[in-house]
């Protein structure tokens, strides 16, 4: 591996928790993190993050990623400044907002640039507003400053394997620091990357819910391992996904589990650590209540049209102009 700094093995400790995050009652407005919340509070992804810096094999980066989204129709990657006025937009048509993240089309921080200047722009237009993120974790270390700068709170890591066996048939490729990595050294090095990340977090007092892409006959005899490891990192919550099998992709052939085996898995791993039942995989660019999606409401020309007939800003009628 080379230039690696940080080897696989380092990260064997369970952290010494001094901070005890169920105390924080914001997150009783964060539809993911706490359960009751998503009847009455509406999040917005903005999709800005086009890239990504590892290959899923699950993936077809002709969808959104499957990671933290529904797969289904390819969606249109914003500017952060659209995005600042997507949010404005939202404001209006959404009142229950409550909280922002960014979940792909890629990684987020794949895309350092777009990511955190459209946090930026959102924590200094908006700083009642949650920002939340979901990340595939192997960049989480390098940009530890940016997240703890804009009082990112809440973070998804998708973990799906904590054995190097099981994850180098998960990912065809890591590419990490510059150079791309293969089988085993390709997980080894995103797992390194995923526990120093979600320890360090956990460390700055930040909830870190994991996703877990339940795979039929690749992981699903693993995850209560998952399950398990990430409790002892410090994970809040943990959330298995069914696979959505893509054509095209290395898992295509593979079923998707049915809702009665997600379950059961779920409950069992309930015993070692808090698990959401109430997922909805929702796409890069969704907006609204857990259960109601409107983001065929934030088009282009539809947030155009609504900041035209409601706004006045300067930056809004440039916005107009550049059109
Ligand atoms: Fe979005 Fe994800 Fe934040 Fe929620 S979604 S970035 S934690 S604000 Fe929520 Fe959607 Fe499931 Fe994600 S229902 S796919 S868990
Ligand atoms: Fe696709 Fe997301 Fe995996 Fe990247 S992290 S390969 S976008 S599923």
């Amino acid at each position: 591996m080379p230039g690696l700094s940080i080897k696989p093995k380092s990260v064997t400790a369970t952290i010494p928790r001094d901070v005890d995050l169920t105390w924080d009652s914001s997150r009783k407005t964060h539809p993911c993190f706490y359960q009751k919340a998503h009847l009455n509070y509406a999040r917005m992804h903005l999709a800005v993050a086009p890239a990504c810096n590892i290959q899923c094999n699950y993936c077809d980066r002709n969808f959104d990623c499957p990671n933290e989204s529904r797969p289904g129709a390819a969606s249109e990657c914003i500017t952060p400044e659209e995005a600042l006025l997507y949010v404005k937009a939202a404001q209006k048509t959404v009142p229950t907002l409550s909280v922002v993240g960014i979940a792909g089309p890629g990684d987020p921080l794949a895309n350092p640039r777009q990511t955190f200047s459209t946090f930026s722009l959102i924590h200094n237009a908006f700083p009642d507003l949650k920002l939340c993120l979901s990340t595939n974790g192997l960049d989480l270390s390098t940009c530890l400053d940016e997240i703890a700068a804009f009082h990112i709170k809440y973070i998804t890591i998708t973990i799906n394997a904590v054995d190097p066996i099981i994850g180098k048939r998960i990912y065809a490729w890591v590419k990490y620091r510059g150079v791309r990595h293969t089988g085993e050294d390709a997980f080894a090095i995103l797992w390194s990357q995923q526990q120093e990340g979600l320890l360090a977090l956990v460390n700055k007092g930040i909830m870190v819910k994991v996703n877990t892409v339940l795979i039929p006959g690749v992981n699903d005899h693993h995850v209560y391992d998952i399950a398990g490891r990430v409790k002892e990192l410090g994970a809040e919550i943990l959330n298995i996904v069914p696979l959505i099998p893509l054509p095209g992709t290395a898992f295509a052939h593979l079923s998707r589990p049915s809702a009665v085996e997600c379950n059961q898995l779920r409950t069992k791993c309930e015993s070692v650590i808090r698990v959401m039942r109430h997922c909805r995989q929702c796409r890069a660019d969704a907006v609204g209540l857990l259960g109601n999606d409107m983001s065929a409401e934030f088009t282009r020309e539809k947030v155009k049209a609504h900041l035209a007939e409601n706004c006045q800003l300067d930056d809004v009628k440039n916005y107009l102009k550049r059109g």
